[in-house]
């Protein structure tokens, strides 16, 4: 059994997720920087020991509403590519971050974008609801919650209730902290239970990557209403570079991705 837990955190923008990272690994990546339409952009957090083993976080940004219409196709494949490159070695289990709430279309599409599409519902899945501070106890929202998430098609091996909140005011911070602590603890224990003990590639040659490629490509167009951007017909990666109006050198620089196997596109 490898010591390795590779967990990709996805979920949209200002849910939390890194919050949730910085929390579990000690570390201090900025929260909520305001980048925006940097849809695919994603962070590898340096191991951290759980129980034994290293966990391995790979925080990454989802699907938003919001940045329909705004992100560049030429930014759009680089970060698409580039998180799929670091997704070489596979994934023991997804994380899928929401805010306390209603499930909203980005939910659904970041769901069916990350499960399905790039994972294939090969990896396991487990749902983190961050704002969870006002709730007594914070598990109760699964407890209401977890049937209406299975009648809408979204399965979860768990769903953990959180609160990464922070405050500057003295009598709330005690407060937070220790619900911090014990959102750190769900989560661990969750990620122990329910994470595969080897991880599951999602693509293992060079076809498996271009299939990938292909279909989540094709499924962020639709997300993002640019039908004309998707590739339908057997064209190589370089001939949708080329309609997409990249230059030459760009698509050279962006096809040694592809090249990870020794083989060329
Ligand atoms: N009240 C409350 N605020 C939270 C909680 N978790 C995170 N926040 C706050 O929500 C804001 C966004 O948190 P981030 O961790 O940056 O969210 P993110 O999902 O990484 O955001 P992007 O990187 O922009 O996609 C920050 O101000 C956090 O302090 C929570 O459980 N409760
Ligand atoms: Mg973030």
């Amino acid at each position: 059994m490898s010591d390795l837990i590779r967990v990709l955190v996805f979920g949209t923008t200002g849910v939390g997720k890194t919050s949730l990272c910085n929390a579990l690994t000690n570390q201090n990546q900025p929260v909520n920087d305001g980048v925006k339409g940097v849809t695919f952009k994603h962070y590898n957090y340096p191991p951290v020991e759980l129980s034994s083993k290293n966990l391995l976080i790979t925080d990454t940004v989802g699907l938003n509403e919001s940045d329909k219409g705004t992100v560049k196709s030429k930014d759009a494949i680089k970060l698409l590519l580039n998180l799929l490159r670091d997704s070489k070695e596979g994934y023991n289990l997804l994380v899928h971050v929401i805010r306390i709430g209603r499930i909203t279309q980005n939910e659904l599409a970041n769901y069916n974008f990350f499960v399905k599409i790039i994972a294939d519902s090969a990896v396991p899945v487990i749902l983190l609801v961050t704002g969870c501070e006002n709730i007594e106890p914070m598990s109760k929202w699964k407890k209401e919650n977890s049937s209406a998430l299975e009648e809408m098609g979204l399965n979860y091996q768990d769903v953990v209730c959180t609160s990464f909140a922070t405050s500057q005011r003295q009598e709330f911070a005690k407060i937070y902290e220790s619900l911090r602590q014990e959102s750190c603890q769900a989560i661990s224990h969750s990620i122990l239970e329910h994470a595969r003990p080897e991880p599951v590639l999602i693509y293992s040659d060079n076809n498996g990557f271009m299939t990938i490629i292909k279909r989540a490509w094709n499924t962020f167009c639709n997300f993002f209403d640019k039908p004309e951007w998707t590739w339908n017909v057997e064209k190589n990666l370089a001939e949708m570079m080329r309609r997409l109006g990249l230059l030459e050198d760009e698509i050279r620089d962006l096809l040694k991705y592809t090249n990870m196997f020794g083989k060329k596109e």
